[in-house]
């Protein structure tokens, strides 16, 4: 089977990768990218630490596929050539993980876990009340791949919920707010604010103490989006005067988040280092090849990011 798919990642274990792709792709030929390799013929690479100069040593690279969904880094990467298609990451694999992660924080928020721990290690017996999921308004910004599966999983956990995006959508049992004219009413009240946006130069800093102050007081932030879309001592402002309760904070500014950063010993910003949700190489792989052979059937690629757009 002649090779289709270059494998281009510092760090990416290739055993895995070609295990996955032998089980869920076996007509794919997958190679594995190698220092100053030369790969004339080959259309397709993957990757997300891409090893140096594979775009000139792939003149007919075609379709990049990002194993992630934020393609920040390589909208602003001028080294990859402009009739480049750069696919975004969409497999049920990086899906559910995130549904997973968001689901696990709302209901940290929810039910105030932090404030049964803090009992439990002062040996206090309290008493805790909440309203119903249903009574609790969580909104998502971001009503892409991730923040649409996210926000049908709250919604089926009960949970009155909104969504925010640039363009107008239906989702059914979900309100959904669309345009920046309409951040105010999507924001109004809310108490559970999750933020699933690309980063582009309109979300940058998005999370701010604007936003905060339209939440309901005592409200709670989860950020899986990008760190650079939080305005980092408007949150500090925010979590010290009551507007905001708590913060469960996934991605930073700088990452790893040193050492020395307040975030760390703050008693209400709950950190996880860039872990919410990872591609899964068997369903990638599956996804993938779903996505050559559209192409190659002449069907075109599907998550394709928009280099005006920024995402
Ligand atoms: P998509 O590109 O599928 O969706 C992006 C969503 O954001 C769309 O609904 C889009 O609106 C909306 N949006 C973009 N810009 C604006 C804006 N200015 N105002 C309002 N809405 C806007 O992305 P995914 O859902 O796949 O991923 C979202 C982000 O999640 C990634 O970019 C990445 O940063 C982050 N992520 C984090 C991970 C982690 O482990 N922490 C893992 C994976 C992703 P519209 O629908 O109108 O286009
Ligand atoms: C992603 C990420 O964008 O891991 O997929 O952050």
């Amino acid at each position: 089977m002649s090779a289709r798919l270059v494998l281009s990642d510092i760090g990416a274990n290739f055993a895995a990768w070609e295990s996955a792709f032998r089980k869920a792709a076996p007509d794919v030929g997958l190679v594995h990218d190698q220092p100053q390799r030369e790969l004339p013929g080959i259309r397709y690479c993957m990757t997300w630490k891409p090893l140096p100069g594979v775009y000139d040593r792939m003149p007919d690279l075609t379709a990049l596929f990002v194993l992630g969904a934020g393609v920040e880094r390589f909208l602003a990467d001028a080294t990859i050539p402009p009739q480049v298609r750069i696919v975004k990451m969409a497999e049920p694999g990086l899906t559910q993980a995130m549904e997973h992660y968001v689901l696990w924080q709302v209901l940290n928020h929810h039910r105030r876990f932090w404030e049964i721990e803090a009992a439990q290690r002062a040996a206090r017996w309290i008493d805790q009340t909440y309203p119903a999921p249903w009574a609790r308004k969580v909104g998502v910004m971001g009503l892409g791949t991730l923040g649409e599966a996210v926000a049908r999983r709250l919604k089926s956990f009960g949970f009155d919920t909104s969504g925010w995006s640039r363009s107008a959508k239906t989702i059914a049992d979900v309100t959904v707010f669309s345009g920046t004219d309409r951040i105010d009413a999507f924001l109004k009240d809310l108490e559970i604010l999750v933020c699933l946006l690309p980063l582009t130069p309109e979300t940058q800093g998005i999370l701010n103490a604007d936003v905060f102050r339209h939440l309901a007081p005592g409200a709670g932030l989860i950020n899986v989006g990008r760190g650079a879309q939080l305005n980092e001592a408007d949150l500090l402002s925010a979590l010290e005067s009551g507007q905001l309760a708590a913060a469960s904070l996934d991605v930073f500014a700088a990452e790893p988040l040193p050492a020395a950063h307040p975030f760390w010993r703050h008693d209400r910003i709950f950190i996880t280092p860039h872990l919410a949700a990872d591609v899964d190489p068997e369903s990638a792989a599956l996804a993938i090849k779903r996505q050559i052979d559209r192409f190659e059937a002449g069907q075109g690629l599907e998550h394709i990011a928009d280099r005006a757009r920024g995402y």
